[in-house]
């Protein structure tokens, strides 16, 4: 036997159907009422069951006077296989109903927002009246993101020593200027503040912070390797704040790196704090090479650049969430000193919510 569903607007003309088509050559075997439209009119289903011979007779595959023993059996084994591939087509049909949680996670994913953190927090969800309803359910994605973000307080007691590493081209001597000048300048108490330079790399990198330091007057050194740096370093004691420019580095110029930061923080007196720049602009991927890049050196902070650039902050918000780094400053262009904020949850929320609803 073979099972056929139908549909009308109204049982018994469900019912007629059947009879049109197979005579009295079947049985029914359930009827109930369907929406064929979200909000639409409501109609009849039934499901009949029907012998092969008058299913393949009302399909033109039998005349009227053949009998199914006389189709050849590889005919006849096609005609299940397409009999069972529709059943399955039909119960993926009505299984795979777009949930809030798909729908969600859908948003999120082309917001950038990487799936392995996504999956994290939705997968408990299911089966949850939050994972009922959309709205909900980004309210939750976005408290998780808040909660897990952090930011680094501005804190100057003392002495700080502020290493800055990231890509070429990232804006670490623009930000470090910039810094520097807020705080030589343009906080409530003007501290001391020296530049250092280990970007030996990069032609004229020497001459853009060199620039700098002019403009500021502010004391200003230059190491080309990790020798001469431990020499300059002690020179600088007596400032209240170090900044440090490094250059786009090789993983062999970071072990040298990571070396010359133990060695100095081997001393508990003056630690220096590593801060890293991601640019707000970069893809996902790309932010897991420079984590893998970097990571070796102990993070204190994450500087975001390049905020003016890019509306979608998904990658970096992704980074964020699985290497929970504090965030100490944003970058939102290119004039020094303005175009830096102090780090900012609000900030950085808004503008990703901003995002999500463009
Ligand atoms: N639009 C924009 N450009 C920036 C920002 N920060 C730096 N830049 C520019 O990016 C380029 C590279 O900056 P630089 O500080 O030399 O990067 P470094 O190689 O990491 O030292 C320069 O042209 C900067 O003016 C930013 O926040 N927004
Ligand atoms: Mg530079």
């Amino acid at each position: 036997m073979i099972n056929v569903t139908l549909v009308a607007p109204t049982p018994q003309e469900a019912y007629e159907l059947a009879k049109a088509r197979y005579g009295n050559h079947f049985n029914l075997l359930s009827a109930r009422q369907i929406k064929q439209t979200e909000g639409g009119e409501v109609s009849c289903e039934i499901m009949i069951s029907v012998s092969k011979k008058h299913f393949l007779q009302f399909n033109g595959v039998l005349e009227e006077d053949e009998d199914e023993e006389s189709l050849d059996t590889g005919l006849m084994d096609e005609i299940s296989v397409l009999q069972s591939q529709i059943a399955k087509m039909k119960n993926e049909l009505q299984e795979h109903k777009e949930t809030a949680v798909d729908k969600v996670r859908a948003l999120f994913v082309e917001k950038g927002i990487a799936a392995e953190w996504l999956e994290r927090i939705l997968e408990p969800l299911v089966g949850t009246a939050v994972a009922e309803d959309e709205k909900l359910l980004v309210a939750r994605l976005l408290e998780e993101i808040d909660e897990t973000l952090q930011i680094k307080e501005e804190k100057i007691e003392g002495k700080k020593v502020m290493m800055f590493v990231g890509p070429t081209g990232v804006g670490k001597t623009t930000t470090i200027a910039k810094l520097a000048a807020r705080y030589a300048y343009l906080m409530d108490k003007p501290y001391r503040v020296a530049l250092l330079n280990l970007d030996s790399f990069k032609i004229g990198a020497f001459e853009q912070l060199a620039h700098f330091a002019d403009i500021m007057q502010l004391h200003y050194l230059t190491a080309a390797n990790t020798e001469e740096f431990k020499e300059i370093y002690a020179k600088v004691r007596d400032y209240d704040i170090v900044l440090i420019d490094t250059a786009g580095m090789s993983p062999y110029d970071t072990e040298k790196l990571v070396k010359t930061v133990e060695y100095i923080n081997a001393d508990k007196t003056q630690s220096i704090e590593v801060n890293l720049l991601i640019s707000a602009t970069v893809k996902y991927e790309d932010i897991k090479d420079i984590h893998n890049t970097f990571s070796f050196l102990d993070l204190d902070s994450v500087l975001l650049s390049k905020f003016d650039e890019t509306k979608h902050l998904g990658p970096v918000l992704s980074y964020l969430m699985l290497n929970p780094v504090p965030l100490s400053y944003f970058s939102i262009g290119q004039e020094v000193p303005d175009d830096l904020i102090v780090a900012d949850k609000e900030y950085l929320l808004q503008r990703f919510i901003g995002d999500l609803d463009a």
